[in-house]
């Protein structure tokens, strides 16, 4: 069956750059981050462009999994949807997913350019500035072309970035609607702090029709923090519980919450609303010698891939998160989030 998993983010080019800790204390960064740009920011742009050693990287979260997804699945396996300008910055991005055999259905924004994020790396860390531009002009109207929405028909599994939710929460819930009517799984990933920080509205519009939650300890405590929860930011898994047990759409499929943790032990916490009760697990992470680290740049989003082509495939539960964990540790090995060629298999 083709093109069983579809995804939705913001396509974005990376200029990666490597910048020192007066660089990120100038604009007011924090080391391991990612925000959307701000007045105050927007020279950054234009410095970077005159960095040595600067690289111009396909980016954008949720491309970054739908890419990694496509690396590990058979050919015409992934779709990504998103909105990108007509210039180099998006051929740029056509082509790297072309390498993957990664089919993209972008909408194109006659005047408004490619969006952008500076990807500001110190050691293992890296401070994302992101100008969304085209990217932020993506509407819901795109799925519903009766060729794109044959797509979303012939899915089976959906991964939305949360970075999305400042987008278009109704293109997000359009999907959850559809994943949601049909039984099939959907995947959101919080992507940043700022998200159930700032956008903690949107994000609680599109919960409820999240079957798998990926997130990481930060974006676990900010969520804790802006839903008052009355859990210590630092037990993630009695924040995933709180997530996990939310009101669904979809009865038929339990919630689960996947907190990644750095190189401690991922979390998970599944709902069963029956029986009232969780289970948690605990996974051990692939780690790397740091010798062998290149950057971090989509590290998070490498695990996304690895997880939902183990969803695609069939996989059980541990085995598509240990395949996130694999497929995170390859990346993490290259430069901005990308995977090695030749192919490398789980
Ligand atoms: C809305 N924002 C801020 C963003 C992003 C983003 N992708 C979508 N929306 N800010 C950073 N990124 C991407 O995150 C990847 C690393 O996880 C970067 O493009 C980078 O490739």
């Amino acid at each position: 069956m083709a093109y069983e998993l579809v995804c939705l983010g913001n396509p974005l080019l990376d200029l990666q750059v490597e910048v020192d800790e007066d660089y990120l204390k100038k604009y007011e960064l924090k080391a391991n981050d990612a925000i959307l740009v701000e007045e105050k920011h927007l020279k950054i742009y234009e410095e970077v462009l005159n960095k040595p050693g600067l690289r111009l990287l396909a980016g954008g979260a949720a491309q970054n999994t739908a890419r990694g997804a496509q690396y590990i699945l058979p050919e015409n396996s992934v779709v990504y949807f998103g909105s990108v300008g007509k210039d180099t910055y998006a051929d740029k991005l056509r082509e790297a997913n072309k390498q993957y055999g990664l089919r993209t259905e972008y909408q194109v924004q006659e005047n408004i350019p490619t969006g952008k994020c500076a990807a500001l790396i110190t050691g293992v860390h890296r401070s994302l500035v992101t100008d969304l531009a085209a990217a932020n002009h993506f509407t819901p109207d795109h799925l519903d072309k009766p060729e794109n929405w044959k797509l979303v028909e012939n899915a089976k599994f959906f991964y939305i970035g949360g970075f999305h939710i400042t987008v278009s929460p109704d293109a997000i819930e359009k999907l959850g609607k559809h994943a949601a009517e049909t039984n099939k799984a959907l995947t959101l990933n919080f992507s940043a702090p700022f998200i159930p920080q700032f956008f903690k509205d949107a994000l609680d519009r599109v919960l409820p029709y999240v079957d798998y939650v990926i997130a990481n300890e930060s974006e676990a405590a900010s969520y804790a923090e802006s839903h008052g929860l009355k859990v210590d930011p630092t037990d993630i898994a009695g924040i995933a519980k709180e997530i996990a047990k939310l009101p669904k759409v979809n009865s038929q499929r339990k919630r689960t919450v996947i907190f990644t943790h750095g190189v401690e032990p991922t979390v998970s916490v599944t709902y069963d609303p029956s029986a009232d009760s969780f289970s948690v697990e605990e996974f051990k992470v692939h780690e790397l010698e740091s010798s062998k680290i290149a950057d971090t740049n989509g590290a998070g989003d490498a695990f996304a891939s690895g997880f939902v082509a183990g969803l695609v495939q069939g996989k059980s539960f541990s085995q598509s998160i240990d395949q996130g964990h694999w497929a995170a540790a390859l990346s993490i090995q290259e430069i901005g989030p990308a995977f090695p060629f030749p192919k490398k298999t789980y």
